[in-house]
Formats: structure tokens, sequence, C-alpha cells
């Protein structure tokens, strides 16, 4: 067992010794890029000190944690809801692992330790842990079935819990080089690896994630059982022969569970958007460690798919609330939007891992478009209240919302809470990529970064104030001059692309360009897969500046998507914006944004934490008291950025806004479905 545990200083090593192949670029891990930025530190901060205590709480007084006493126990009743709630304490120890790694913070890791000790005593002697039968295995949670794995392939969650488990023990392994979550997540994965593979028991596991954690415990051990075991698991999908293919009812026909097909086959997003995007992340994984391109073609036409004709514009997907699912190509409604957080998260999981698989911009772009607004969204500013859907329109006169536009605390199925607690701290590690002699800029967050150029170390410094300024700042400081290409994400956004496909588009072309100095200098840069290509020999204290237009654009979507035909999205920047009551006489239902209205902006620093808010003067419908004469009257109009909305109280909110009104439907009362106003 020992010589398992590899120090984490050596894990590098291992990797290239025990690995045929890998990502050819390589994040930035976090602990090495320190930020002191306005946007995320604060919120990093407010993870750390509101979101992961608040999480922990909610994980002891919900039972989640008695869960596992009961199971080392062998007494008791499964006392919460879902057989995946074990998870919502993984989830969160993997977000405070990360936290620990920048921030040490002597009491938390001791109350870890208290918990792993909890969860070492509840996993069976063989190494199965799942809470829900190892309580009371003749009385398994209903959806555990009667024996272990046996309802694997649908709803029992235990690989998901495993999956869950092995990203947290690396997390925590990681953090503190403390071994005792290690083990017991290795002790399940050789259990896993003994009862599934070739010739053993085969399922396609009902809810994906243990392909990516499978994947993360190799990279650990340098164990190949790990790596071939999550193979087998994707490529398990589709092997089932009492789906009924003709059968639309995606769990009648398999596609709920991307399990329809071979995935090898698969070309669209189907079925559970979290499922969906974890299964492609651990395929991103699975063909960037074994080379198999056919699997890397498989996901390059399902990123083409989602990103073409399935991706809301501020960057959630999952548009279904009946499954938490995809919907077919355009379907993409605003009154009933479900977008789940976790969805928006799993988004950026899949996105990161394309990048490093193609070094292309547009999976930046993407995972930017995700990041700053359907996946923030998710939590209010408090760090403690939480969106488990994202609506895209609250309007009084729908009675059809996919939710009620008010943040909770937490939900009987609290997966994006405990999700967010552990996105948020690893954060900075998007923020820079590698290889060889190339290093990605791709995202614009001021702080300090710690790289290594082909072994000689060099710092890099952002100073901006972005998402609100497009004005970035890097200086260059090289031990010694040294000889690199600095590639900058030129995001699509600037150079006139809304979205990588003809999903969405902005309404008029800017002449603007992205200008690039060099230690003050306009250079000529070339583009190359959307990075400027900054070549030269690096001296201490270059600098380099980007100025990047932040117009406010207005978006359109192509005419396939039925819901938002003659309407116009705000866009500024990385941030997609949305008109909220609270700034616009109690609604924005009433509002038109016609073709030639125009924007300014402006930074409020007293609003919502500190936003750039836009403004206009537009026409709103008025109806007059007695209800007899419809009018229109010019009104100031304020949009707020996207991911600040319900932060305020509880009223109207909308994101595509008509561009006039073709027609006028009455109604008498509330109850009717039609809005006032049909465009
Ligand atoms: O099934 C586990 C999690 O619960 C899923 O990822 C979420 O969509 C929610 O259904
Ligand atoms: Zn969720």
């Amino acid at each position: 067992m020992k010589k398992r545990f590899l120090p984490f200083l050596l894990l590098a090593a291992l990797g290239s010794h025990a690995q045929q192949t890998d990502y050819s670029i390589t994040g930035v891990p976090f602990t090495q890029v320190k930020l002191n930025d306005h946007f995320w530190l604060p919120r990093i901060q407010t993870n750390r000190t509101v979101t992961i205590p608040a999480s922990f709480q909610r994980c002891e007084s919900t039972g989640r944690v008695k869960n596992f006493e009961m199971a080392a126990a062998k007494s008791g009743k499964f006392c919460t809801t879902f057989p995946f709630d074990d998870t919502d304490i993984y989830k969160t120890l993997e977000g405070a692992s990360y936290s620990l790694s920048v921030f040490p913070d002597a009491t938390l890791s001791k109350y870890l330790d208290t918990l792993i000790d909890k969860i070492a005593k509840a996993q069976e002697p063989d190494g199965y842990l799942y809470t829900a039968r190892t309580i009371d295995p003749a009385h398994p949670h209903a959806w555990a079935g009667q024996e272990r794995w046996v309802k694997e392939a649908e709803l029992s969650h235990e690989l998901y819990n495993a999956g869950h488990l092995y990203e947290a023990a690396v997390a925590h392994y990681q953090a503190t080089g403390k071994k005792n979550l290690l083990s017991i997540a290795l002790k399940n994965a050789d259990l896993v690896c003994s009862v599934f593979g070739p010739g053993k028991r085969g399922v396609a596991p009902g809810h994906e994630i243990v392909e990516m954690g499978l994947v993360k415990l190799y990279r650990v051990t340098g164990e190949k059982k790990y790596l071939e075991t999550a193979k087998f698991f994707i490529e398990q999908r589709g092997q089932r022969k009492d789906y009924d293919a003709k059968n639309k009812n995606p769990w009648k026909n398999g596609s709920y569970w991307q399990d329809d097909k071979s995935v090898y086959d698969q070309t669209e997003a189907e079925g559970h958007a979290v499922r969906a995007e974890y299964l492609y992340s651990g395929m991103a994984d699975v063909a960037a460690l074994t080379g198999d391109q056919k699997m890397i073609a498989a996901i390059d036409k399902i990123w083409d798919n989602v990103v073409g004709k399935k991706m809301y514009v501020q960057g959630s997907v999952g548009a279904i609330p009946d499954g938490e699912r995809f919907g077919d190509n355009y379907d993409l409604p605003n009154t009933t939007a479900y977008n789940e957080t976790c969805a928006a998260i799993a988004g950026v999981y899949w996105n990161e891992r394309m990048f490093m698989l193609h070094g292309e911009s547009k999976y930046i772009d993407v995972l930017e478009k995700t990041l700053y607004n359907g996946l923030i969204s998710g939590i209010g500013l408090d760090g403690k209240s939480f969106f488990y859907t994202n609506a895209m329109q609250i309007t009084n006169n729908f009675s059809h919302t996919a939710m009620e536009p008010v943040r909770s605390g937490w939900f009987d199925c609290s997966c994006c809470p405990t999700n967010l607690a552990r996105f948020i701290p690893a954060l900075p590690g998007y923020v820079y990529a590698q290889k060889g002699n190339d290093i990605y800029v791709n995202l614009f967050v001021s702080g300090d970064a710690s790289v290594n150029v082909n072994g000689k170390p060099v710092q890099i410094r952002q100073e901006n104030n972005y998402p609100w300024d497009g004005n970035l700042s890097f200086t260059i400081d090289p031990k010694k001059a040294t000889q690199f290409n600095l590639l900058v994400r030129i995001p699509g956004w600037a150079n006139n692309q809304a979205i990588p496909s003809s999903l969405y588009s902005f309404q008029n072309n800017s002449t603007q360009k992205t200008v690039i100095k060099i230690n003050g200098n306009v250079a000529e840069y070339t583009v190359d897969k959307g990075y400027a290509v900054l070549n030269r020999t690096w001296k201490k204290g270059d600098k380099v500046e980007v100025i990047l237009p932040m117009e406010i654009r207005k978006v359109v979507a192509s005419n396939n998507i039925k819901n938002d035909i003659n309407k116009v999205a705000l866009q500024r920047g990385p941030l997609m914006y949305c008109g909220e009551w609270k700034d616009n006489d109690g609604r924005v239902s009433n509002i038109i944004l016609p073709e030639a209205s125009s924007f300014t902006s402006e930074y409020n620093a007293a609003l919502l934490n500190g936003v750039t808010i836009l403004k206009a003067n537009v026409p709103a419908v008025d109806i007059s008291n007695d209800g007899v004469n419809v009018s229109t009257r010019a009104q100031s109009f304020t949009a707020i950025p996207y991911y600040a909305w319900a932060n305020r109280g509880k009223g109207e909110m909308m994101i595509w806004f008509p561009e006039k009104v073709k027609d006028v439907q009455l109604m008498a009362s509330d109850e009717a479905l039609t809005p006032v106003v049909n465009h």
C-alpha cells in the first residue's frame, strides 16, 4: 500500500513516466496564481468565510453527517432525502481543501480530519462507501436496490458518490499532504476496479463523474487500472439492449443517461445536462491520456452542437426542466429555462479540457461567457443564497416560470451550492496555461503568477479592472532574460463574435480593434487560434498593455431560436446584462429597446458590490388606470449584469427585450398565459 502514495512533489515526474500521452497544454495550478483583484478575490474570500462554513453547517444540521455516523454504527435510518447526499460533504471538503492550499487554517484542517474520520468509519471493510445502504443494508434507499450496484445504471448514484469522493480526496491530499481521505478513496476505487471491467460486471454509470475522479486517482498514483476503468465506463454507454430506440421518452430510450448509443456515435448533447458534461469532461481526460482520436472527434462534434444549437445567450445549458436536460436543437425557451448551476460548472470543466486538447481560444470564450454570467448567477452576493436553476426571464404575467425568483440557502437536493463551494476557490487555476515555450493568458484577473518556462522561473503580474474595464496591463519578470511566447486571448466578443457559432451575433459590427503595446510601443501581432502571439526575449519589467474595446453591444439570436426573434440582449465585455424591476419603476416586461436606442455605461460602486450599469431612454408601454388606454412613454432604463440579479428582492427580470411591438393581445386577468405585449 505504502508505495502507492506518492509524494505530491513527485507527481509531475511520475506523470511523465507512467503516461504515454496527455493534454498538450496544462493549466498553471491555482496555487501558483495569487489574485489581488476586486472581482474574484472577494468571491473567493466569501467562499472561504461564508459559503464553506455555511455548507458544512448544513451538512451537519440536515443529517448528512449523521448518515455517516449511522453507517459507522450500522444502525438507524438514512435521514436525508437522496442517496447522493453524501457528496455534499465530499464537495465541501474538496472546496475547503482548495481553500486550505492558499489560506492555511488549522481549525478548518482539524475539522476536515474529524469529518474524514467519520467517513473512514462509514466505509465497509472491502472499501464500499455509500451510507444509503450501509446504515441498514436490509432496507437501503429506494433508489439503491437490494444488492450493491444493481440500480447503478438508473438512480442509485453509487459511482457518482465514488467520483466525488475521489475528487475530494485528491484535492485534500494535494492541499495537506495527508493521506487519510486518499486512502479511503483508493480503497473504494480498488473495490470498484475489482467489480467492474472486461469479464466482470459492466455498467454505464447512472450519473457520470466517476470517470473524471478515476483519472485524478490515476494521476496521483500512476495505477493504470484507474484509467482503464474510467475508459471502460465510458465505453459501456450504448450497450444496453432493453432501451426502446424509437421511444421519444428520454428515460425509455436511454438518452437521459447518454446511454442510447456508444459515445463514439453520439453527435448531439443529450439528456441530463450535468451528467452529459461530466461525461464529456471524462472523455476528454481519457482521450488525452490514451490518445483516443475517435473519442476526441465525438466530443468535438458534441461541442459544436452545444455551442451552435443548445446554449443560452448567457452561457447556460440544460434548457428543459423535465429531466434537467438538454432540449432539441434551438429549443431555448426563456420563460421556462432550467439552466442548473451545476450544468454551468460542468460546462466550465468541459471547456477547459477542450482548450487543453486543442489550444483554441473559442473554448475559453465559452468558458468565460458561462463563468461571468450563468455560473456566478447561481450564488447570491452574500455567498450563502443560491439558485439551483437560472432563469432567463421573470415576468408577472407569465405563470409559467420554472422557478421562484428568490435565492435559497440550501435545497433538499443541494448539489449546486456545494458544487459552487468547490468550484470558486479553484478559479485562479483557469487564468493561465502552458505548453513548452508558450504561456497562455486565458482570463484577465489581477494578481501575480509564478510560471516556469522550460525550467526558467517567470513572474507575471496582471493589473486591470476587468470585467469593468478593458485596459489590461501585464508585467513580465523572468529571473533571467528568457525567450518565450506570451499568448494573450483576444476574446471573441472583442472581435465581433458573440459566441463561436452562428447561434448569436452582434447586431452591428464594430470597427474598434484590440490594441497591444509592448513597453509603450504599439506592437504588431499575429493571431493564432484566437491568441495574440507575442514572441520575444522577455526581460525583467517588460510591460504589455492590451486594450480591449468595451463597447456596449446588442446581441441578436439566430432566427432558429423562435423565442428570441425580434429581440435584443445587451452585452459589454464578457458580461451579459438584464433589466431588473428594482431599477426600472418596478417592472421590465413593458420595455421596448428599439434598434435606434443607444446606451451609455457608468460604474456604480455602491450598487450590488460595484457594477457597471447600462442606461438608455427607451419606450415603456403603459396601460391607463382605467384600463382602456395603451400608450408608450419614454422611460430611463437601467440594465445590470445578469449575474447580479435577484439580490434585492423579488420581481421582474428580462435578458431579451423586444425591439418593436408586433401585436398586442389583451387580457383581463393575471391568469392568462399570454403576455400583455406579444412580440
Ligand atoms: O443527481 C445528482 C445531482 O442532483 C445532479 O447532478 C443534479 O442535476 C441533481 O439532480
Ligand atoms: Zn446542481
